[in-house]
């Protein structure tokens, strides 16, 4: 047993240091805690299906909707790697990294050392923490060791049993409107919840934002942050809905 654990370590470490070879592993990350103030604030997401909805958009490439979000003032891009539930992959990322000058955030559920190690390897700037999926105490060394690879950190909370997640080091804290049991989307619910956040970490709201009285009514609650996907990826061009939503 102890033999297996051993080898199975020495070849995680192998396949890490392959990573570390990547063009992007030592590149300056784009900071989203400066776009998300010297920007719209919008992270736009790249979404192909989801669970709850379905295709939304397999037509579009992630190159011309993200060239598009950049170029209407997206604060980042956010781009799911998981291919299972949500149609993503690692090229998704790879494909529009060397064309745009905004963070990436990896969406993806991260519960592996190794993830970290490859999202900073396909040139992603900020990783997500689902706290449904992770205890605090894993919450904090993953975010030490994404600090450690100059990743950002963005943790998701959906309910106030949750709160106990947070700590002094993450860097944003997203309140997801969807509940990922039943898939029901409640503003308020976020908006409440949104009032038990230690007073100055910065909050982003994420998921069903379809109005723009949606928008404004979490804007109003001091959200720093709003994480929109398929408002935008619905559309025959998403870029372009995105930049009619901002103008
Ligand atoms: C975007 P919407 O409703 O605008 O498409 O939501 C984003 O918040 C959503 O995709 C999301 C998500 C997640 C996806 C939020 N948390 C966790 C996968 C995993």
């Amino acid at each position: 047993e102890r033999k297996k654990q051993e080898t199975a370590e020495a070849e995680s470490k192998i396949s890490v240091e392959k990573l570390k070879d990547s063009e992007f592993f030592g590149r300056p990350t784009f900071s989203l805690k400066e776009t998300i103030r010297t920007k719209s604030g919008i992270i736009t997401e790249f979404k192909r299906k989801s669970p709850s909805k379905g295709i939304i958009n397999n037509k579009v490439s992630p190159l011309d909707v993200v060239s598009q979000y950049e170029k209407f003032g997206a604060s980042a891009v956010s781009v799911l790697t998981d291919e299972d539930f949500f149609g993503g992959s690692f090229d998704d990322i790879l494909s529009v990294r060397n064309h745009i000058n905004i963070p990436i955030l990896r969406k993806d559920f991260m519960i592996d050392e190794y993830q970290f190690y490859e999202a900073k390897s396909i040139g992603a700037d900020v990783i997500l923490l689902i706290a449904a999926c992770l205890s605090p105490t894993q919450v904090s060394e993953f975010t030490d060791l994404a600090h450690s690879l100059d990743l950002e950190v963005l943790l998701e909370i959906h309910s106030e049993e949750e709160l106990k997640h947070i700590n002094k080091d993450i860097d944003f804290v997203g309140i997801n409107n969807r509940n990922l049991k039943d898939f029901k989307v409640d503003l308020q619910h976020a908006a409440d919840l949104k009032n038990q956040l230690p007073g100055n970490i910065l909050s982003i709201a994420e998921s069903g934002i379809y109005h723009e009285e949606d928008f404004r009514f979490l804007k109003e609650k001091g959200f720093d942050g709003f994480l929109m996907g398929e408002y935008f990826m619905k559309n025959e061009n998403p870029g372009e809905k995105f930049g009619e939503f901002v103008s």
